[in-house]
């Protein structure tokens, strides 16, 4: 019996040493520039705990790398319609709240929402908006929407988020049109004013929209709300306005696909990411809405007061509806006129 045990343990250890087995581990899919990698760190240092990170850069290529297989991911961060599509498709676990003692941090009003009612494959991560943002040393004109960027006279000067269901929306907020119907009909309607919309874009990225425009290459995008904050810090010439015609406001969710093969070690990082000390550091780095009331206790008050992080009149916002397979038909319309370029 004793020698068993001891085989059973040398064999541990050699497959540990050869990475057969990888119980401590986990692997994170996220966002770009929205992790911050020394919280990773410390992570790793106060269990032991290697994290893979691996990112990307909308919902869709999410979706299509976890429809691919292979990936083994297990912990990623899906914003809200992307959530409730894999929940629909019985994609992801539900989650263990009592390996959550921190959930207790998020604030009431970020729980029970549309896309998991009943909170059980999801925890918020961030919140935030996609808006304006104007080089107010350079444009002086009042920038109210979207009918005031796609103009002629700002052709080349204008960076747009890369994502082809916010530029889809943004169209048919910019003609009146439900942001949450999208259907043929409604696709032949935004298709002309989506064709003449790219001819005006100089840059169309999701990773760091801030970059063209700190670096003076444009004086307007599109971008997510904390690029915009991080530009607000470096220079407060750099306005951001939330679209007068509507706008995304989307909850960026933490959870667990359902093949995971590491659940534990996946729920104890979102424990450690929802204590208010590392959340504040996430806050710190990626200035967005922070879900976490106990984290916002800790921010400083500029933090608070940056208008892109926590806007005063947020104006209409609305988060996105799961639309089924009407995305594959906006991934067909956006690739068609963009290659028509
Ligand atoms: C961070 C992306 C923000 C997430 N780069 C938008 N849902």
């Amino acid at each position: 019996m004793k020698s068993l045990k001891k085989l059973l343990i040398v064999l541990a250890v050699l497959s540990s040493a050869v990475g057969l087995s990888a119980a401590n581990e986990v692997n994170l899919f996220g966002w770009s520039e929205y992790v911050p990698q020394d919280v990773l760190d410390s992570f790793t240092a106060e269990t032991g705990i290697k994290v893979n990170f691996e990112t990307y850069a909308s919902n869709e290529e999410l979706l299509s790398k976890l429809v691919a297989g292979g990936g083994n991911y297990d912990l990623i961060q899906p914003s809200e319609y992307a959530a409730k599509l894999m929940i629909r498709r019985g994609m992801l676990a539900p989650l263990d709240k009592s390996k959550l003692p921190n959930l207790k941090n998020i604030g009431p009003e970020f729980r029970g929402l549309v896309h998991d009612p009943e909170d059980k494959y999801t925890v918020p991560y961030m919140t935030g908006t996609v808006g304006i943002v104007v080089n107010t040393d350079v444009v002086k004109d009042d920038i109210k929407g979207y009918k005031d960027i796609f103009l002629p006279k700002f052709k080349d000067r204008l960076v747009v988020l890369n994502d082809n269901r916010e530029i889809v929306t943004w169209a048919l907020y910019t003609l009146g049109l439900p942001a949450s119907e999208i259907n043929r009909d409604s696709l032949a309607k935004v298709r002309p004013v989506i064709a003449d919309w790219v001819k005006l874009v100089k840059v169309f990225d999701s990773d760091s929209p801030k970059t063209p425009l700190l670096n003076g290459d444009v004086d307007l995008g599109i971008v997510w709300s904390g690029e915009a904050a991080l530009l607000w810090n470096e220079d407060q010439k750099f306005k951001y306005v939330l679209p007068a015609e509507g706008a995304h406001r989307f909850i960026d969710i933490l959870a667990i696909p359902a093949d995971a093969p590491h659940k534990a070690e996946a729920l104890a990082l979102i424990n450690y990411i929802l204590r208010p000390d590392v959340s504040r550091i996430i806050s710190d780095n990626f200035p967005y809405t922070n879900p976490n009331l106990a984290a916002r206790e800790l921010l400083t008050p500029e933090q608070l007061a940056n208008p892109a992080s926590y806007p005063v009149e947020p104006g209409k916002l609305e988060t996105f509806r799961d639309i089924g397979k009407a995305a594959a038909d906006i991934d067909r319309l956006m690739t068609d006129l963009k290659s028509s370029q």
